[in-house]
């Protein structure tokens, strides 16, 4: 595969629990995607980029020998590939995505009860994650064996093939399902943005930067909130230090009314209820709390 000067290419998983979520932050970043069906590519119309489309399991490998510039992956897999390979191969991690948020966890049939750790010594675990597994016994000094497993890791244990298992688990229906029960979280994880260590062009630097501040925005106008209220003047200072990660708010006077007040302000943090009813209690009326489309700092 020959690797364009100029146009940045980012591997990203080309269908399954990554991919819809990993397309809606390139479109939400205003990246134009010219689908082509059955492709190896999309190519992006109004950037000098190139999506390339393949099985979440190459995009590490594929970073990390400059195949591809950039790379968008689950923190699992990244992990499990890094250990598999001694940490020879690693890529730079530059950003947490903050979607595809799970857990990789021990799990026991419901039938066994559970003490501490040292359970699993001498036990067989069916995983698909042998690697972060041991790695994570080993530094809690447990010996046990792995059974590694592609899929359907779950049914092992009423299959007799293993003990107790180590998957991902999300909502725990499928560990519920199967009369497991989740006993100890040894790894989060979220989807990343790799990028590779080979030296790239200065074009294709500038449209990472590009990228990176747009991601930045997406992720702030997600979690920041626009909120407006009502207020006499003299609840200003208390509704000011409850307004979460605000600056300055910006106050206007409301015509007619000489002791109220109009106060604006951008919350860099979530806006709950709880938030709402405290400036409540403090005084604010006509409490609006609205969605923020596009930021640039
Ligand atoms: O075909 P390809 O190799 O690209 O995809 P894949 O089948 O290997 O992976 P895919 O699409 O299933 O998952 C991609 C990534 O999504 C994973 O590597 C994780 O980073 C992330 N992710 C988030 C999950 C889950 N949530 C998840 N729930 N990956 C897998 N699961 C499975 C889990 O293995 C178990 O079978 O869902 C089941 C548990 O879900 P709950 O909700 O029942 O607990
Ligand atoms: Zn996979």
């Amino acid at each position: 595969m020959q690797m364009e000067k100029t146009r940045l290419r980012i591997a990203v998983q080309k269908k399954g629990r990554l991919a819809d979520e990993t397309f809606a932050l390139l479109k939400a970043t205003g990246l134009t995607i010219k689908e082509n069906k059955g492709g190896l590519f999309y190519r992006i119309k109004n950037l000098p980029i190139d999506l390339l489309l393949v099985r979440d399991d190459d995009i590490p490998g594929f970073v990390f020998d400059g195949v591809a510039d950039l790379g968008i992956v689950g923190a699992n897999v990244y992990e499990e590939y890094a250990l598999n390979n001694n940490n020879q191969r690693r890529a730079q991690c530059i950003q947490e995505l903050g979607f595809s948020h799970c857990n990789l966890c021990l799990a026991l049939p419901n039938t066994e009860g559970y003490a501490d750790l040292n359970d699993f010594n001498n036990k067989t675990i069916a995983t698909s994650y042998p690697n972060i597994l041991q790695t994570y016994f080993k530094k809690g000094g447990i010996s046990a064996s792995t059974l590694e497993m592609h899929g359907s890791v779950e049914v092992a244990p009423k299959l007799g093939i293993a003990d107790a298992i180590c998957d991902i688990v999300s909502s725990g229906a499928t560990l519920e399902a199967n009369g497991l029960q989740n006993v100890k979280t040894i790894f989060s994880s979220q989807a990343l943005l790799l990028k590779t260590t080979k030296a790239l062009s200065t074009e294709k630097k500038d449209t990472i930067t590009k990228l990176l501040s747009r991601f930045e925005g997406v992720r702030q106008s997600k979690e920041t909130k626009y909120i407006m209220m009502n207020a006499p003047r003299s609840a200003l200072p208390a509704l000011t230090k409850l307004l979460p990660g605000a600056e300055a708010p910006t106050v206007m006077h409301l015509e007619g009314q000489k002791d109220s007040i109009a106060i604006h302000a951008v919350c860099r943090e979530s806006v709950f209820w709880e938030t709402m009813e405290s400036l409540k209690t403090a005084g604010a009326s006509s409490i609006l709390v609205l969605p923020i489309e596009k930021m640039l700092a």
